[in-house]
């Protein structure tokens, strides 16, 4: 039976081409999906970026199921439940060091929201209330909520929305084919491309500034890795002026780089940081806000039983998420996969550098197990050679993602290299196919 798919308003989806041929997932395991009809498909994506232990993983699918039978729901204000402090405790163990404080959410858009009103509310309630403005970057993703399409920078997703948040600006991005193409890991050139922040300083003023929001690695907007020296330089340039620096690490975190997150792979400690995503490994919606000790003690004054931070969500520290998230970072733990991307990443590098001199491959990047292959359009169709490219694949068995141009891989950090080799391999043939 053809299947009724008329009521459901799919999300970043093309609505009308999908439901004339629709992809459908019915099940999961470690690698792979399979279809209803039970076909096979390789993923090459971890979901959409979340899924970095891989799908169906037991200590997660037991620890929501115990959770769910004992109590499902618990309420966040005012209230608490053990795994919510347990949780929190875990992951200050992983952060670098000082960053000691955690506030849950249900989704990186929420902790990207939820982080920038904190940097707002942290200069206030330490008597510098006129940084309110928020600075992102072009082409940034910080997620759908009208504070996250403020500071991001990707022009689909702002600019059917109106005016969206005042007081916001950008720096440029990263992005350099000129100098960088085919750059294995981290490109040479463009540290300089952070001074960008020293000009909007000049304009606005540090004392009207609250806050600068990056991703160390910019993913969702097709793969831009961080020239060597360029979050170094943001570093320095927002202690000099007083600035909060908040890396949204939705993508890098939970050992997408080759570490925890992307702060230690880079050398540079924000803030604050968002992530989500790897939290739960996917498997239960979850976000957190990690925040240094001091930026958390700057609200902690004034008489003891009034509330400190009027925000939060019902679903905040949601039991199921709490338990999927410890089972989430015991797997992790146990097979050492928080840094496994190190191990692998040489060889995810040769394999995905291997596509240099197809046709139309005008760039490669990768870091960590995160790849981007950037196609050079259709004359006059942008996106639609990627398209081409991701439904070829999954007519082999193996899913891609693409944005823009760019096929943008991310597979769980449990793949092995044969899967590396078979990825590699039907995106090759498809982009041959893909003329
Ligand atoms: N920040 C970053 C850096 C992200 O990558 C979000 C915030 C928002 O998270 P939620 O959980 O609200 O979706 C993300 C999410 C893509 C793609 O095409 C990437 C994301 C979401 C949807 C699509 O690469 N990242
Ligand atoms: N809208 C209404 C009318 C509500 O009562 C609430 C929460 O109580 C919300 C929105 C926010 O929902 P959430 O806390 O799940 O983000």
């Amino acid at each position: 039976m053809l299947q009724d798919m008329d009521a459901y308003w799919m999300p970043f989806t093309a609505n009308r081409q999908f439901k004339k041929a629709p992809r459908l997932l019915a099940k999961a395991a470690g690698m792979h999906f399979w279809t209803p009809e039970g076909r096979e498909i390789l993923d090459g994506v971890a979901g959409l970026w979340c899924v970095n232990a891989g799908h169906a993983r037991p200590k997660i699918v037991k620890a929501i199921a115990e959770q769910a039978a004992e109590m499902d729901y618990a309420p966040p204000f005012q209230m608490g439940h053990p795994k919510a402090f347990a949780l929190a405790e875990q992951l200050v163990k992983l952060t670098p060091p000082g960053m000691n404080k955690v506030f849950f959410t249900n989704s990186g858009s929420e902790s990207v929201d939820t982080a920038l009103k904190m940097a707002i509310a942290y200069h206030r309630v330490r008597g510098e209330g006129a940084r309110t403005r928020l600075i992102g970057r072009e082409r940034g993703y910080h997620g759908v909520n009208f504070g996250g399409i403020s500071v991001g920078g990707m022009v689909a997703n702002r600019k059917m929305f109106g005016t969206l948040l005042a007081g916001v600006d950008h720096i440029r991005h990263t992005h350099d084919l000129a100098r960088n193409a085919f750059s294995v890991g981290q490109p040479a050139h463009g540290a300089e491309l952070a001074d960008d922040l020293e000009r909007l300083v000049a304009l606005h003023d540090a004392s009207t500034i609250a806050a600068v929001i990056v991703e160390p690695v910019a993913g969702s907007t097709g793969v831009l890795i961080p020239p060597v020296g360029y979050l170094q330089r943001l570093r320095e340039i927002c202690d000099r002026h007083g600035i909060l620096l908040i890396f949204d690490e939705v993508i890098t975190g939970f050992g997408r780089t080759g570490n925890p997150f992307g702060a230690q792979t880079f050398g540079v400690t924000p803030d604050i940081m968002t992530v989500a995503k790897g939290i739960t490994n996917g498997a239960v919606p979850m976000g957190a806000v990690l925040v240094k000790q001091e930026i958390h003690d700057a609200f902690m004054q004034g008489p003891e039983h009034l509330i400190e931070f009027f925000h939060g969500y019902t679903y905040s520290a949601h039991p199921l998420a709490c338990a999927a998230a410890l089972g989430t970072l015991e797997t992790y733990a146990d097979e050492g996969l928080l840094t496994r991307a190190s191990q692998l990443q040489g060889y995810f590098a040769d394999a995905l550098h291997s596509l240099k001199g197809l046709p139309h491959v005008i760039d490669i990047r990768n870091l960590g197990l995160v790849g981007g292959i950037e196609l050079q359009p259709f004359a006059g169709q942008p996106t639609k050679r990627a398209f081409d490219v991701f439904l070829d694949c999954w007519e082999q068995g193996v899913m891609i993602r693409t944005t823009g141009d760019t096929i943008a891989l991310s597979p769980p950090l449990i793949i092995e290299k044969p899967h590396i080799d078979r990825l590699v391999d039907t995106i090759a043939a498809a982009i041959k196919r893909a003329a």
